[in-house]
């Protein structure tokens, strides 16, 4: 039996998530903060191996029906260390302890702390490293989801970190404003290490003036949400066995759908308006974005930054890996709450159980104010023409029958070539400097999949199911394709030529990924 927060006889009652953000000294509640968030927001260099809970703060009971939670845990802006003008962010991967359920400690791993990591957040030209530590056991990386860098710098699976070992890669900012992430990308292991807790906001700032139109105050008026369907044993451990959306109910356990690691964190709040930077950080799951009043938010920007204009919606589809970022007025001081809508999607659950709704987010406001109108243009987002694709590519999704493959190529660490002449491998494109390439990415399964690819943000072309809503006419890295439906998607291949050093695309489901349905390409310098 499955058991989601919307039953209606489900009440539950649970200890505040201890370990969220490494603990007591970390956990950045909302309306203590100014835009940059506290400036020692981590103890950085503590036991990297361990994260002893802090004790039991608040045992209030919590009924989900109502959404009355605990108070919405904010993940800490991490602080930089100046070294020769270099932006230096120590990030340490580590075991650590959470308590999702009453009563039982569920072992996690987070990043300067027991579970999930700090936002990191850089300006547009800073150049910046990233120091990071691995101390969770076993083998690990550390993409950058969404981040133009070279192949070297992109954390994929061709950049292990071993257990206890250290990478510091290095990258100049080389992109507008944008909410992005960061989270492991090991070969097979994805989605273990990601629902175990290893993943974080990675923020962008630029000097866009429109910016200054938005709520902006981090922690007050713009809040990072992340959203994460976990499946739980009986015993209150993380199920591994794949499908995030599946498992636990058959074993006798649970899943939960946590928002910054939390389940149905409660936001009391003077502001009149509130911004919201969500990233789906599920394996499988999709969500249905609205109030539960149906009120109309707009949505403002996507994965890759800013949207042309902003959106008027009262429902939002966020697929694995994506992002959006949407503004809401607060108009009246009745509360309301973020949920996820019964999704139209089909795969939210393996078993072919439709999803029920979740709450996620009750927010409690103590002031309103009048609906503000938002600037008519927000970015100038030049759209790439077909004509100048110098190369189309067919990609055809697979998933049927449980094998995930692109082009019928399965990538597995055992199909995964050696780094030297790997660019001859199979399924491996090449991909010159400068060129504008057209990809068309076909999906005849019965199942949607979330295609991301790595290095550039792209644009959709086009859909054959349907036409492009105006919020994905933005710069996007991750494309949500339907059952039967072909997404034709455009972008440019600028910056950084790597011959030997591939850049990875997938399908974000993180199941998917791990199983099989992975390609790669590297960049040469045009001839
Ligand atoms: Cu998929």
């Amino acid at each position: 039996m499955k058991t989601y927060l919307s039953d209606k006889n489900q009440t539950m009652t649970r200890r505040r998530v201890l370990a969220v953000f490494g603990g007591t000294g970390a956990i950045f509640l909302a309306g203590c903060g100014d835009r940059r968030g506290s400036p020692a927001s981590l103890p950085v260099g503590s036991n990297p191996t361990s994260t002893p809970p802090t004790g039991a703060r608040n045992g209030a009971a919590i009924s989900t029906n109502t959404g009355s939670g605990t108070t919405l845990p904010i993940p800490p802006v991490l602080a930089s260390r100046d070294q020769d003008g270099i932006k230096v962010f120590d990030l340490s991967l580590q075991q650590g302890q959470s308590h999702f359920l009453p009563d039982l400690t569920t072992a996690t791993l987070g990043i300067n702390g027991g579970y999930l990591g700090p936002t990191v957040r850089v300006n547009r030209g800073d150049a910046v490293m990233m120091n990071i530590t691995n101390h969770i056991g076993e083998s690990t990386t550390l993409h950058w989801h969404g981040l133009h860098v070279p192949a070297a710098m992109d954390g994929g699976p061709y950049q292990l970190i071993a257990n206890n070992a250290r990478w510091t890669p290095r990258f100049t900012i080389m992109q507008p404003a944008a909410t992005l992430w960061y989270h492991p990308h090991t070969m097979g292991r994805t989605r273990e290490q990601v629902l175990r807790g290893l993943a974080g906001m990675f923020i962008i700032d630029d000097n866009n003036p429109v910016a200054a139109s938005f709520p902006n105050t981090y922690g007050v008026d713009d809040f990072p949400l992340i959203l994460q369907d976990l499946s739980l044993s009986q015993s209150g451990q993380i199920n591994t066995g794949g499908g995030s959306g599946r498992g636990g109910g058959a074993r006798g356990g649970t899943t939960q759908t946590l928002v910054n690691g939390t389940v149905a964190p409660t936001l009391v709040t003077d502001q009149t308006r509130l911004r919201f930077r969500i990233l789906n950080g599920s394996s499988q799951s999709f969500y249905a974005l609205g109030f539960d009043d149906s009120r109309t938010f707009h949505q403002v920007a996507t994965d890759g930054g800013l949207l042309p204009a902003a959106v008027p919606m009262t429902r939002l589809d966020i697929g694995p890996g994506e992002r959006v970022e949407i503004v809401v007025d607060v108009t009246q001081t009745r509360g309301f709450t973020l949920q996820s809508f019964g999704s139209r999607r089909s795969n939210n659950d393996n078993n072919g159980n439709g999803r029920a709704s979740v709450a996620l987010l009750a927010i409690t406001p103590t002031r309103s104010g009048a609906a503000q109108a938002l600037p008519g243009k927000l970015a100038g987002i030049e759209r790439l023409a077909v004509s100048a694709a110098g190369t189309t590519r067919e990609l055809v999704l697979g998933g049927d029958n449980g094998a995930y493959t692109i082009n019928g190529h399965m990538m597995s660490a055992l199909s995964m070539p050696d780094m030297p002449g790997m660019a001859d491998a199979n399924n491996t494109f090449r991909v010159r400097l400068g060129d504008t390439e057209l990809w068309n990415i076909t999906n005849p399964t019965r199942e949607f999949h979330a295609f991301h690819v790595h290095d550039v943000q792209f644009q959709i072309l086009d859909r054959s199911a349907r036409s492009l809503t105006p919020g994905e006419m933005g710069n996007k890295d991750t494309v949500v394709v339907a059952p039967g439906e072909k997404a034709r998607i455009i972008m440019r291949f600028d910056d950084f030529a790597d011959p030997t050093t591939p850049y990875m695309f997938h399908c974000h489901m993180l199941d998917h990924e791990d199983e099989g349905m992975m390609g790669q390409f590297v960049v040469v310098a045009a001839t």
